[in-house]
């Protein structure tokens, strides 16, 4: 499956494109599915994650919408040219501006073989957040709010400013435990910072204060 995102109306839209019919040249004919987001200028589709991380063993949606502080997870079971509002799960973010949503990643970050989440939200005072989600493995596995995350990932400002404004997920130490990187791209502040799965483990709050990168 291949998949873009596009902003050509005001809510923003994420557009599937079926892999077998990817070629060199194409339109709108070509388009397999669009799902429009629900809220004007919510900034539907500005991240967006494939994985298995709801239903069955086909492969899910996670988008972002960054500007309304939403992140829904769409089983792609129940996709056909759907709006966000009938997303299976609609994530919110807390407090005024939050921009949950900005970046969204996908792995198993606590090994357990469920796919978990990871959502940026740089508008969290004072210097940005990033949540990570446990899959709980049920009908319905993640909540349906950052204040229930499983990992809260804060800042304390200074040297963040954009904390979680781009998030990118794999095994980089090889313990099968999913590590995150996850970037500020504040022009003051231009900080990638990598967090080990393993030392999710046991955690429930991590404050990366001021800057206290080692
Ligand atoms: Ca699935
Ligand atoms: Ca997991
Ligand atoms: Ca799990
Ligand atoms: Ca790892």
């Amino acid at each position: 499956m291949g998949s873009t995102s596009s902003g050509s109306g005001d809510e923003g839209e994420v557009i599937i494109f079926d892999g077998s019919s990817l070629q060199t040249t194409m339109d709108s004919t070509n388009i397999d599915t669009t799902i429009t987001g629900d809220e004007d200028n919510g900034f539907f589709g500005t991240s967006l994650a494939t994985g298995n991380i709801i239903g069955d063993s086909g492969i899910d949606l996670l988008v972002g919408a960054s500007q309304q502080g939403t992140a829904y997870v769409i089983d792609k079971n129940t996709i056909g040219s759907i709006t966000a509002d009938n997303a299976d799960i609609v994530m919110s973010g807390v407090g005024l501006n939050n921009r949950f949503g900005r970046s969204v990643g996908i792995g198993d970050f606590d090994g357990d073989g469920d796919q978990d989440i990871a959502v940026g939200a740089t508008g969290v005072t004072t210097g940005g957040a990033t949540y990570i989600f446990y899959n709980i493995g049920t009908a319905t596995p993640f909540p349906s709010s950052a204040s229930s995350a499983d990992v809260t990932i804060a800042t304390s400002g200074s040297d963040f400013i954009d904390f979680g404004a781009e998030i990118a997920t794999g095994d980089f130490d090889k313990d099968s435990k999913t590590d995150l990187a996850i970037a500020d791209n504040n022009d003051d502040s231009n900080i990638v910072i990598i967090i080990l799965g393993e030392g999710l483990t046991g955690v429930s709050d991590i404050n990366l204060g001021t800057g206290a990168v080692s």
